[in-house]
Protein backbone atom coordinates (compact mmCIF):
# COMPACT_ATOMS: atom_id res chain seq x y z
CA UNK A 1 0.00 0.00 0.00
CA UNK A 2 2.64 2.86 0.92
CA UNK A 3 3.99 2.76 -2.49
CA UNK A 4 0.58 2.51 -4.50
CA UNK A 5 -0.51 6.37 -3.51
CA UNK A 6 1.81 8.07 -6.46
CA UNK A 7 1.30 5.09 -8.85
CA UNK A 8 -2.00 5.74 -7.99
CA UNK A 9 -2.16 9.31 -8.80
CA UNK A 10 -0.13 9.21 -12.01
CA UNK A 11 -2.35 6.50 -12.74
CA UNK A 12 -5.40 8.86 -12.92
CA UNK A 13 -4.32 10.89 -15.03
CA UNK A 14 -3.49 8.05 -18.00
CA UNK A 15 -6.31 5.80 -17.42
CA UNK A 16 -8.37 7.60 -19.97
CA UNK A 17 -6.04 7.02 -22.81
CA UNK A 18 -5.60 3.55 -21.96
CA UNK A 19 -9.26 2.71 -21.55
CA UNK A 20 -9.49 4.34 -24.89
CA UNK A 21 -6.82 2.79 -26.74
CA UNK A 22 -6.63 -0.27 -25.44
CA UNK A 23 -8.61 -2.89 -23.67
CA UNK A 24 -11.73 -3.73 -25.54
CA UNK A 25 -9.82 -3.98 -28.59
CA UNK A 26 -7.58 -6.39 -27.78
CA UNK A 27 -9.92 -8.53 -26.02
CA UNK A 28 -11.42 -8.71 -29.04
CA UNK A 29 -7.95 -9.78 -30.83
CA UNK A 30 -7.01 -12.32 -28.37
CA UNK A 31 -10.17 -14.30 -28.82
CA UNK A 32 -10.41 -14.56 -32.35
CA UNK A 33 -6.38 -15.13 -32.88
CA UNK A 34 -6.24 -18.23 -34.44
CA UNK A 35 -3.83 -20.46 -32.78
CA UNK A 36 -2.52 -23.63 -31.85
CA UNK A 37 -3.49 -25.73 -28.65
CA UNK A 38 -1.06 -25.54 -26.03
CA UNK A 39 -0.67 -29.06 -25.61
CA UNK A 40 0.37 -31.79 -28.51
CA UNK A 41 -2.28 -34.03 -28.91
CA UNK A 42 -0.29 -36.82 -26.73
CA UNK A 43 -0.95 -34.44 -23.30
CA UNK A 44 2.74 -33.38 -24.29
CA UNK A 45 3.26 -28.97 -23.97
CA UNK A 46 3.94 -27.76 -27.31
CA UNK A 47 7.37 -26.55 -28.39
CA UNK A 48 8.54 -24.20 -29.70
CA UNK A 49 5.78 -22.21 -28.18
CA UNK A 50 6.29 -19.70 -31.18
CA UNK A 51 7.62 -20.74 -34.66
CA UNK A 52 9.65 -18.01 -35.56
CA UNK A 53 12.09 -16.11 -32.85
CA UNK A 54 9.49 -13.61 -31.07
CA UNK A 55 10.34 -10.74 -28.27
CA UNK A 56 8.34 -8.95 -26.05
CA UNK A 57 8.47 -6.38 -24.32
CA UNK A 58 9.06 -7.11 -20.24
CA UNK A 59 8.14 -5.02 -16.96
CA UNK A 60 9.92 -6.68 -13.92
CA UNK A 61 12.07 -5.18 -11.31
CA UNK A 62 12.58 -7.76 -8.03
CA UNK A 63 14.49 -7.07 -5.45
CA UNK A 64 16.53 -4.66 -7.35
CA UNK A 65 17.22 -6.60 -10.33
CA UNK A 66 15.58 -5.68 -13.81
CA UNK A 67 14.83 -8.24 -15.77
CA UNK A 68 17.75 -9.65 -17.96
CA UNK A 69 17.22 -12.07 -20.82
CA UNK A 70 20.74 -13.07 -20.84
CA UNK A 71 20.42 -14.81 -17.55
CA UNK A 72 21.00 -18.47 -18.10
CA UNK A 73 17.54 -19.61 -17.48
CA UNK A 74 15.86 -17.34 -19.43
CA UNK A 75 18.35 -18.51 -22.24
CA UNK A 76 17.44 -21.96 -22.18
CA UNK A 77 13.90 -20.97 -21.80
CA UNK A 78 14.09 -18.74 -25.00
CA UNK A 79 15.74 -21.96 -26.70
CA UNK A 80 13.07 -23.84 -25.56
CA UNK A 81 9.84 -22.16 -26.40
CA UNK A 82 11.52 -19.24 -29.00
CA UNK A 83 10.04 -16.67 -26.95
CA UNK A 84 12.34 -13.80 -25.48
CA UNK A 85 11.42 -11.33 -23.34
CA UNK A 86 13.28 -7.74 -23.53
CA UNK A 87 13.50 -5.50 -20.18
CA UNK A 88 12.02 -2.06 -20.99
CA UNK A 89 13.89 -1.05 -17.45
CA UNK A 90 17.41 -0.32 -17.54
CA UNK A 91 19.88 -2.78 -15.94
CA UNK A 92 21.03 -0.09 -13.64
CA UNK A 93 17.73 0.67 -12.82
CA UNK A 94 17.34 0.17 -9.18
CA UNK A 95 14.00 1.46 -7.93
CA UNK A 96 11.14 -0.39 -9.16
CA UNK A 97 8.10 2.10 -7.63
CA UNK A 98 10.01 4.97 -9.96
CA UNK A 99 10.16 2.93 -13.09
CA UNK A 100 6.74 1.75 -12.69
CA UNK A 101 5.21 4.86 -12.23
CA UNK A 102 7.00 6.17 -15.36
CA UNK A 103 6.00 3.42 -17.59
CA UNK A 104 2.26 4.42 -16.18
CA UNK A 105 2.90 8.36 -17.35
CA UNK A 106 4.46 7.34 -20.65
CA UNK A 107 1.23 5.45 -21.24
CA UNK A 108 3.22 2.92 -23.30
CA UNK A 109 2.75 0.13 -21.01
CA UNK A 110 5.41 -3.27 -21.74
CA UNK A 111 3.93 -6.11 -23.15
CA UNK A 112 3.87 -7.89 -19.41
CA UNK A 113 3.74 -6.42 -16.30
CA UNK A 114 4.88 -7.37 -13.06
CA UNK A 115 5.11 -5.64 -10.02
CA UNK A 116 5.28 -5.72 -6.16
CA UNK A 117 2.07 -5.32 -5.49
CA UNK A 118 -0.75 -7.07 -6.26
CA UNK A 119 -3.07 -4.38 -5.61
CA UNK A 120 -1.18 -2.10 -7.87
CA UNK A 121 -1.45 -4.48 -10.83
CA UNK A 122 -5.66 -5.18 -10.51
CA UNK A 123 -6.06 -1.57 -10.43
CA UNK A 124 -4.14 -1.26 -13.78
CA UNK A 125 -6.08 -4.15 -14.74
CA UNK A 126 -9.53 -2.58 -13.57
CA UNK A 127 -8.28 0.62 -15.53
CA UNK A 128 -7.81 -1.15 -18.84
CA UNK A 129 -3.99 -1.85 -18.85
CA UNK A 130 -3.74 -4.91 -17.99
CA UNK A 131 -6.02 -7.85 -19.77
CA UNK A 132 -8.50 -10.39 -17.53
CA UNK A 133 -6.89 -13.54 -18.19
CA UNK A 134 -10.15 -15.52 -17.40
CA UNK A 135 -10.33 -16.88 -20.89
CA UNK A 136 -7.34 -17.03 -21.89
CA UNK A 137 -6.38 -19.39 -19.00
CA UNK A 138 -9.24 -21.31 -19.78
CA UNK A 139 -8.43 -22.22 -23.46
CA UNK A 140 -4.38 -21.48 -23.48
CA UNK A 141 -3.41 -22.62 -20.05
CA UNK A 142 -3.99 -26.32 -19.13
CA UNK A 143 -1.71 -26.26 -15.87
CA UNK A 144 -2.67 -22.86 -14.75
CA UNK A 145 -6.25 -23.83 -15.01
CA UNK A 146 -5.80 -27.19 -13.40
CA UNK A 147 -3.78 -25.72 -10.42
CA UNK A 148 -7.19 -23.12 -9.87
CA UNK A 149 -9.27 -25.88 -9.67
CA UNK A 150 -6.86 -27.92 -7.06
CA UNK A 151 -6.11 -24.92 -4.85
CA UNK A 152 -8.45 -22.23 -4.18
CA UNK A 153 -6.48 -20.22 -2.51
CA UNK A 154 -4.53 -19.85 -5.61
CA UNK A 155 -7.12 -18.61 -7.33
CA UNK A 156 -8.40 -16.51 -4.42
CA UNK A 157 -5.13 -14.93 -4.44
CA UNK A 158 -4.93 -14.56 -8.55
CA UNK A 159 -8.59 -13.20 -8.74
CA UNK A 160 -9.41 -9.69 -8.47
CA UNK A 161 -12.84 -8.03 -6.70
CA UNK A 162 -14.44 -7.42 -10.51
CA UNK A 163 -14.30 -11.29 -10.38
CA UNK A 164 -11.52 -11.05 -13.58
CA UNK A 165 -7.80 -12.58 -12.99
CA UNK A 166 -5.11 -9.62 -13.82
CA UNK A 167 -1.90 -11.48 -13.19
CA UNK A 168 -0.56 -14.97 -12.69
CA UNK A 169 0.62 -15.35 -9.23
CA UNK A 170 3.40 -16.82 -7.83
CA UNK A 171 2.33 -20.27 -5.93
CA UNK A 172 4.26 -21.41 -2.68
CA UNK A 173 3.46 -24.29 -1.68
CA UNK A 174 5.31 -24.29 2.06
CA UNK A 175 3.66 -22.50 4.96
CA UNK A 176 7.02 -21.14 6.84
CA UNK A 177 8.56 -18.01 5.59
CA UNK A 178 11.09 -16.24 8.22
CA UNK A 179 12.83 -17.88 11.57
CA UNK A 180 14.46 -16.35 14.37
CA UNK A 181 18.44 -16.77 14.34
CA UNK A 182 20.90 -16.08 17.24
CA UNK A 183 24.82 -16.60 17.62
CA UNK A 184 25.18 -20.09 19.29
CA UNK A 185 28.75 -19.78 19.72
CA UNK A 186 28.37 -16.91 21.23
CA UNK A 187 25.47 -18.60 23.78
CA UNK A 188 27.62 -20.93 24.78
CA UNK A 189 31.01 -18.92 25.33
CA UNK A 190 29.02 -16.99 27.55
CA UNK A 191 27.02 -19.95 29.31
CA UNK A 192 23.54 -18.81 28.32
CA UNK A 193 20.58 -20.49 27.57
CA UNK A 194 18.52 -20.12 24.31
CA UNK A 195 16.03 -17.37 25.09
CA UNK A 196 12.40 -18.09 25.00
CA UNK A 197 10.86 -15.23 26.14
CA UNK A 198 10.87 -11.25 25.10
CA UNK A 199 12.21 -10.27 28.58
CA UNK A 200 15.25 -13.38 28.41
CA UNK A 201 15.91 -12.37 24.67
CA UNK A 202 16.57 -8.90 26.67
CA UNK A 203 18.79 -10.25 28.98
CA UNK A 204 20.37 -12.69 26.17
CA UNK A 205 21.63 -8.86 24.09
CA UNK A 206 22.21 -7.54 26.91
CA UNK A 207 24.94 -9.82 27.64
CA UNK A 208 26.04 -9.95 24.16
CA UNK A 209 26.10 -5.92 24.27
CA UNK A 210 27.95 -6.21 27.50
CA UNK A 211 30.42 -9.72 27.23
CA UNK A 212 32.54 -9.22 24.62
CA UNK A 213 31.24 -12.53 22.97
CA UNK A 214 33.33 -12.04 19.48
CA UNK A 215 36.71 -11.72 21.92
CA UNK A 216 38.16 -8.56 20.53
CA UNK A 217 38.23 -7.11 23.82
CA UNK A 218 35.91 -4.21 22.04
CA UNK A 219 32.09 -3.40 22.74
CA UNK A 220 31.43 -3.24 19.16
CA UNK A 221 28.32 -6.18 18.98
CA UNK A 222 25.22 -5.58 17.25
CA UNK A 223 22.81 -7.41 19.34
CA UNK A 224 19.86 -7.12 17.34
CA UNK A 225 20.03 -6.28 13.54
CA UNK A 226 17.32 -6.60 10.56
CA UNK A 227 18.65 -6.60 7.39
CA UNK A 228 14.41 -5.27 6.37
CA UNK A 229 14.74 -2.67 9.06
CA UNK A 230 14.97 0.02 5.71
CA UNK A 231 11.38 -1.28 4.59
CA UNK A 232 9.46 -2.94 7.60
CA UNK A 233 10.79 -0.88 10.67
CA UNK A 234 8.35 -2.31 12.72
CA UNK A 235 9.55 -5.81 12.28
CA UNK A 236 10.60 -6.23 15.95
CA UNK A 237 7.52 -4.89 17.58
CA UNK A 238 5.95 -8.15 16.72
CA UNK A 239 8.39 -9.64 19.73
CA UNK A 240 5.46 -7.55 21.60
CA UNK A 241 2.48 -8.47 19.03
CA UNK A 242 2.01 -5.82 17.87
CA UNK A 243 3.12 -3.32 14.60
CA UNK A 244 2.05 -0.24 12.65
CA UNK A 245 -0.34 -2.04 10.77
CA UNK A 246 -3.48 -3.48 10.59
CA UNK A 247 -4.09 -6.69 12.26
CA UNK A 248 -7.52 -8.92 12.55
CA UNK A 249 -8.18 -10.03 16.40
CA UNK A 250 -11.76 -12.19 16.58
CA UNK A 251 -12.60 -11.17 13.02
CA UNK A 252 -12.00 -7.38 13.98
CA UNK A 253 -9.51 -5.46 11.92
CA UNK A 254 -7.80 -3.13 14.45
CA UNK A 255 -4.99 -0.67 13.44
CA UNK A 256 -2.06 -1.70 16.16
CA UNK A 257 -0.91 1.75 17.11
CA UNK A 258 -4.16 2.50 18.72
CA UNK A 259 -3.90 -1.15 20.79
CA UNK A 260 -2.50 -1.54 23.94
CA UNK A 261 0.65 -3.94 22.70
CA UNK A 262 2.03 -0.78 20.93
CA UNK A 263 2.73 0.88 24.02
CA UNK A 264 4.57 -1.54 25.33
CA UNK A 265 6.21 -2.76 22.30
CA UNK A 266 7.10 1.18 21.33
CA UNK A 267 8.38 1.23 25.06
CA UNK A 268 10.60 -1.37 25.04
CA UNK A 269 11.90 -1.31 21.02
CA UNK A 270 12.68 2.35 22.60
CA UNK A 271 14.57 1.47 25.74
CA UNK A 272 16.87 -1.43 23.63
CA UNK A 273 17.60 1.05 21.06
CA UNK A 274 18.82 3.61 23.62
CA UNK A 275 20.58 0.64 25.97
CA UNK A 276 22.74 -0.16 22.13
CA UNK A 277 20.91 -3.72 22.05
CA UNK A 278 19.16 -2.57 18.60
CA UNK A 279 21.94 -1.92 15.64
CA UNK A 280 22.11 2.02 15.31
CA UNK A 281 21.68 1.96 12.00
CA UNK A 282 18.63 -0.22 11.50
CA UNK A 283 16.70 2.41 9.20
CA UNK A 284 19.55 2.80 7.08
CA UNK A 285 22.22 -0.30 6.92
CA UNK A 286 19.71 -1.56 4.25
CA UNK A 287 19.52 -5.56 2.43
CA UNK A 288 23.47 -5.69 2.61
CA UNK A 289 23.14 -5.58 6.24
CA UNK A 290 23.39 -9.32 7.00
CA UNK A 291 26.46 -9.92 4.83
CA UNK A 292 28.05 -7.06 6.94
CA UNK A 293 27.17 -7.54 10.51
CA UNK A 294 27.84 -11.29 10.12
CA UNK A 295 31.03 -11.28 8.23
CA UNK A 296 32.69 -8.64 10.41
CA UNK A 297 31.17 -10.86 13.36
CA UNK A 298 29.38 -8.32 15.49
CA UNK A 299 25.70 -9.40 14.09
CA UNK A 300 23.88 -11.47 17.39
CA UNK A 301 20.50 -12.27 16.45
CA UNK A 302 17.84 -11.84 13.40
CA UNK A 303 14.45 -12.11 12.46
CA UNK A 304 15.20 -13.29 9.04
CA UNK A 305 14.71 -16.09 5.71
CA UNK A 306 16.27 -19.41 6.01
CA UNK A 307 19.45 -18.27 3.97
CA UNK A 308 20.73 -16.87 7.49
CA UNK A 309 22.10 -20.55 7.90
CA UNK A 310 24.00 -20.29 5.12
CA UNK A 311 26.47 -18.31 6.66
CA UNK A 312 27.29 -21.52 8.83
CA UNK A 313 29.04 -22.93 5.78
CA UNK A 314 30.95 -19.81 4.44
CA UNK A 315 32.07 -18.07 8.24
CA UNK A 316 33.94 -20.75 10.18
CA UNK A 317 36.72 -20.28 7.75
CA UNK A 318 37.47 -16.88 8.98
CA UNK A 319 35.75 -16.99 12.01
CA UNK A 320 35.94 -20.23 14.09
CA UNK A 321 33.23 -21.82 16.04
CA UNK A 322 30.62 -19.24 14.21
CA UNK A 323 27.10 -20.87 14.44
CA UNK A 324 24.09 -19.48 13.72
CA UNK A 325 20.82 -21.33 15.15
CA UNK A 326 17.26 -21.52 14.79
CA UNK A 327 15.48 -20.62 17.69
CA UNK A 328 11.45 -20.65 18.33
CA UNK A 329 9.67 -16.91 18.40
CA UNK A 330 10.33 -15.61 22.05
CA UNK A 331 6.79 -15.93 23.61
CA UNK A 332 5.47 -12.24 24.15
CA UNK A 333 4.83 -10.14 27.33
CA UNK A 334 1.43 -12.18 27.49
CA UNK A 335 3.41 -15.24 27.16
CA UNK A 336 1.91 -16.07 23.25
CA UNK A 337 4.31 -17.29 20.78
CA UNK A 338 3.62 -16.58 17.51
CA UNK A 339 5.38 -16.23 14.03
CA UNK A 340 3.97 -13.37 11.76
CA UNK A 341 5.21 -13.92 8.46
CA UNK A 342 4.51 -16.41 6.31
CA UNK A 343 4.46 -17.70 2.86
CA UNK A 344 1.31 -16.96 0.57
CA UNK A 345 0.80 -16.97 -3.15
CA UNK A 346 3.06 -14.06 -4.41
CA UNK A 347 2.64 -11.43 -6.96
CA UNK A 348 3.39 -12.83 -10.95
CA UNK A 349 2.70 -11.03 -14.11
CA UNK A 350 0.27 -9.74 -16.70
CA UNK A 351 -0.14 -9.44 -19.94
CA UNK A 352 -1.04 -5.98 -20.93
CA UNK A 353 -3.56 -4.76 -23.64
CA UNK A 354 -0.83 -3.43 -25.68
CA UNK A 355 0.14 -6.51 -26.15
CA UNK A 356 -0.18 -8.23 -29.68
CA UNK A 357 -0.30 -11.46 -29.20
CA UNK A 358 -1.76 -12.69 -25.74
CA UNK A 359 -2.27 -15.62 -26.70
CA UNK A 360 1.48 -16.52 -26.90
CA UNK A 361 2.42 -14.80 -23.75
CA UNK A 362 -0.15 -17.08 -21.79
CA UNK A 363 0.84 -20.46 -23.62
CA UNK A 364 4.79 -19.24 -21.54
CA UNK A 365 3.54 -18.43 -18.68
CA UNK A 366 1.76 -21.66 -18.86
CA UNK A 367 4.86 -23.51 -19.40
CA UNK A 368 6.56 -22.41 -16.47
CA UNK A 369 3.99 -24.44 -14.78
CA UNK A 370 5.08 -27.89 -16.32
CA UNK A 371 7.53 -30.05 -14.84
CA UNK A 372 10.07 -28.85 -17.27
CA UNK A 373 9.48 -25.35 -16.74
CA UNK A 374 9.28 -25.74 -12.89
CA UNK A 375 12.32 -26.96 -12.89
CA UNK A 376 14.31 -24.67 -14.69
CA UNK A 377 12.33 -21.68 -12.54
CA UNK A 378 13.58 -23.81 -9.39
CA UNK A 379 16.74 -25.75 -9.84
CA UNK A 380 18.58 -23.79 -12.76
CA UNK A 381 19.92 -25.75 -15.75
CA UNK A 382 20.41 -29.32 -15.22
CA UNK A 383 23.85 -30.20 -15.89
CA UNK A 384 25.23 -26.86 -14.40
CA UNK A 385 23.17 -25.69 -11.52
CA UNK A 386 22.08 -29.27 -10.40
CA UNK A 387 21.92 -33.23 -11.66
CA UNK A 388 19.72 -35.97 -10.98
CA UNK A 389 21.24 -38.59 -8.50
CA UNK A 390 20.28 -42.33 -8.46
CA UNK A 391 17.49 -42.40 -7.15
CA UNK A 392 15.68 -39.64 -9.47
CA UNK A 393 16.20 -37.03 -7.21
CA UNK A 394 17.67 -33.45 -7.98
CA UNK A 395 20.43 -32.58 -6.30
CA UNK A 396 22.44 -28.82 -6.71
CA UNK A 397 26.13 -28.45 -7.26
CA UNK A 398 28.69 -27.45 -5.36
CA UNK A 399 28.74 -24.29 -7.57
CA UNK A 400 24.65 -23.43 -6.08
CA UNK A 401 25.73 -24.56 -2.39
CA UNK A 402 29.16 -23.25 -1.66
CA UNK A 403 28.73 -20.28 -3.77
CA UNK A 404 29.44 -16.65 -2.66
CA UNK A 405 26.18 -15.79 -2.61
CA UNK A 406 23.84 -17.52 -0.75
CA UNK A 407 22.35 -20.79 -2.60
CA UNK A 408 19.18 -18.65 -3.44
CA UNK A 409 21.43 -15.63 -4.65
CA UNK A 410 22.75 -17.71 -6.88
CA UNK A 411 19.41 -19.34 -8.11
CA UNK A 412 18.48 -15.85 -8.69
CA UNK A 413 21.75 -14.92 -10.86
CA UNK A 414 21.20 -17.14 -12.74
CA UNK A 415 17.34 -15.77 -13.51
CA UNK A 416 15.65 -18.76 -11.42
CA UNK A 417 12.97 -18.23 -8.77
CA UNK A 418 12.16 -14.86 -10.07
CA UNK A 419 9.18 -13.20 -9.13
CA UNK A 420 6.76 -14.11 -12.15
CA UNK A 421 3.71 -16.77 -11.86
CA UNK A 422 5.20 -19.64 -11.25
CA UNK A 423 5.10 -22.72 -8.56
CA UNK A 424 7.96 -22.28 -6.06
CA UNK A 425 8.38 -25.57 -4.75
CA UNK A 426 10.50 -24.94 -1.85
CA UNK A 427 12.37 -28.32 -2.35
CA UNK A 428 15.33 -25.99 -3.21
CA UNK A 429 15.59 -24.41 0.56
CA UNK A 430 15.67 -28.12 2.35
CA UNK A 431 18.03 -28.94 -0.18
CA UNK A 432 20.34 -26.08 -0.53
CA UNK A 433 20.22 -25.34 3.58
CA UNK A 434 22.45 -27.37 5.53
CA UNK A 435 21.56 -29.47 8.68
CA UNK A 436 21.02 -26.68 10.86
CA UNK A 437 18.50 -24.84 8.49
CA UNK A 438 16.86 -28.22 8.26
CA UNK A 439 16.37 -28.79 12.18
CA UNK A 440 15.03 -24.87 12.22
CA UNK A 441 12.10 -25.75 8.97
CA UNK A 442 11.40 -28.62 10.82
CA UNK A 443 10.87 -26.80 14.28
CA UNK A 444 8.77 -24.31 12.52
CA UNK A 445 6.92 -26.66 10.26
CA UNK A 446 6.15 -29.13 13.47
CA UNK A 447 4.32 -26.04 15.36
CA UNK A 448 1.64 -24.99 13.01
CA UNK A 449 -0.02 -23.27 16.32
CA UNK A 450 2.57 -20.57 16.14
CA UNK A 451 0.73 -19.24 12.49
CA UNK A 452 -2.39 -17.51 12.80
CA UNK A 453 -3.94 -18.74 9.59
CA UNK A 454 -7.44 -16.94 9.95
CA UNK A 455 -4.78 -13.71 9.12
CA UNK A 456 -5.19 -12.72 5.94
CA UNK A 457 -1.59 -13.01 4.20
CA UNK A 458 1.02 -10.91 6.12
CA UNK A 459 3.61 -9.60 2.74
CA UNK A 460 6.39 -7.29 4.00
CA UNK A 461 4.84 -6.65 6.97
CA UNK A 462 1.04 -5.82 5.49
CA UNK A 463 -1.93 -7.57 5.71
CA UNK A 464 -2.44 -8.63 1.82
CA UNK A 465 -6.09 -8.00 1.03
CA UNK A 466 -8.13 -7.26 -1.68
CA UNK A 467 -10.04 -3.94 -1.76
CA UNK A 468 -13.54 -3.29 -3.26
CA UNK A 469 -12.18 -0.96 -6.55
CA UNK A 470 -14.90 1.92 -5.14
CA UNK A 471 -12.78 1.66 -1.56
CA UNK A 472 -9.45 1.24 -2.79
CA UNK A 473 -8.62 4.26 -3.96
CA UNK A 474 -10.08 6.13 -0.73
CA UNK A 475 -8.27 3.84 1.27
CA UNK A 476 -5.34 4.57 -0.80
CA UNK A 477 -5.41 8.66 -0.47
CA UNK A 478 -6.14 8.05 3.28
CA UNK A 479 -3.02 5.63 4.05
CA UNK A 480 -0.75 8.28 1.99
CA UNK A 481 -1.65 10.41 4.75
CA UNK A 482 -1.20 8.17 7.87
CA UNK A 483 1.44 5.22 6.98
CA UNK A 484 4.60 7.72 6.67
CA UNK A 485 3.09 9.51 9.28
CA UNK A 486 3.37 6.74 11.61
CA UNK A 487 6.88 5.65 10.15
CA UNK A 488 7.75 8.74 10.78
CA UNK A 489 6.60 9.13 14.28
CA UNK A 490 8.19 5.38 15.25
CA UNK A 491 11.53 6.24 14.22
CA UNK A 492 11.70 9.64 16.04
CA UNK A 493 11.02 7.69 18.91
CA UNK A 494 13.10 4.79 18.92
CA UNK A 495 15.78 7.31 17.38
CA UNK A 496 15.27 9.70 20.49
CA UNK A 497 14.30 12.65 18.49
CA UNK A 498 10.76 12.75 20.45
CA UNK A 499 9.37 11.22 23.09
CA UNK A 500 6.55 8.67 22.93
CA UNK A 501 4.97 9.36 26.33
CA UNK A 502 4.90 12.44 25.36
CA UNK A 503 3.49 11.91 21.98
CA UNK A 504 0.89 9.56 22.44
CA UNK A 505 -2.47 11.27 22.76
CA UNK A 506 -1.45 13.68 20.51
CA UNK A 507 -0.21 10.91 17.62
CA UNK A 508 -3.36 9.00 18.32
CA UNK A 509 -5.47 12.30 18.07
CA UNK A 510 -3.87 12.79 14.67
CA UNK A 511 -4.81 9.49 13.12
CA UNK A 512 -8.40 9.76 13.91
CA UNK A 513 -8.04 13.49 11.78
CA UNK A 514 -6.62 11.64 9.05
CA UNK A 515 -9.07 9.21 9.02
CA UNK A 516 -7.88 6.33 10.45
CA UNK A 517 -11.35 4.93 11.68
CA UNK A 518 -12.58 4.99 8.02
CA UNK A 519 -9.67 3.17 7.03
CA UNK A 520 -10.34 0.85 9.67
CA UNK A 521 -13.74 0.54 8.32
CA UNK A 522 -12.19 -0.16 4.68
CA UNK A 523 -10.36 -2.91 5.81
CA UNK A 524 -13.04 -4.32 7.73
CA UNK A 525 -14.70 -4.74 4.15
CA UNK A 526 -11.94 -5.81 2.67
CA UNK A 527 -11.55 -8.87 5.53
CA UNK A 528 -14.94 -10.27 5.45
CA UNK A 529 -14.77 -10.00 1.67
CA UNK A 530 -11.89 -12.22 2.45
CA UNK A 531 -13.30 -14.39 4.41
CA UNK A 532 -16.58 -14.56 2.32
CA UNK A 533 -13.99 -15.69 -0.98
CA UNK A 534 -12.28 -18.23 0.77
CA UNK A 535 -16.03 -19.98 1.34
CA UNK A 536 -17.05 -19.24 -1.87
CA UNK A 537 -14.05 -21.08 -3.85
CA1 LIG B 1 33.48 -7.30 20.94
Amino acid sequence: MKKAAIALLVLLCIAMPLMAGGSKESKGAAAAAPATPTLNEDGTFHLPIADEKTTFSIFLNFNNMPFDPNWAVWQKLEELTNIRFQSVISQSNSNEDEAFNLMLSSGNLADVVGYVNASDLEKLGRDGGLLPLNDLIDEYAPHIKALMEEDPAFKQYATSTDGNIYFIPKNQTLSFAEFWFIRGDWLEKLGLEVPTTVDELYDVLTAFRNEDPNGNGLKDEIPLFDRAGWKMPDEYLYLWDTSIEFYVRDGKVTYEPLEENFKTGVRNLVKWYQEGLIDPEIFTRGPKGRDTLLASNVGGCTHDWISAVDYNTKLPATIPGFKMIGIAPPADQNGVVKERTMRYPGVGWGISTQCKDPVTVMKFMDFLFTEEGSALMNWGIEGESYFVDENGSKQFFDTVLKSDQTPVGYLRSIGALYRVGMNQTGEYELVSTNDEGRAVIEMYESHPEWYDLTQPPYADGELDMKYLPEDETRYERIMGQIQPYVEEKLQGWILGTSDFDTDYDSFVKELHTRGIDEAIEINQRAYDYYIESGKAN
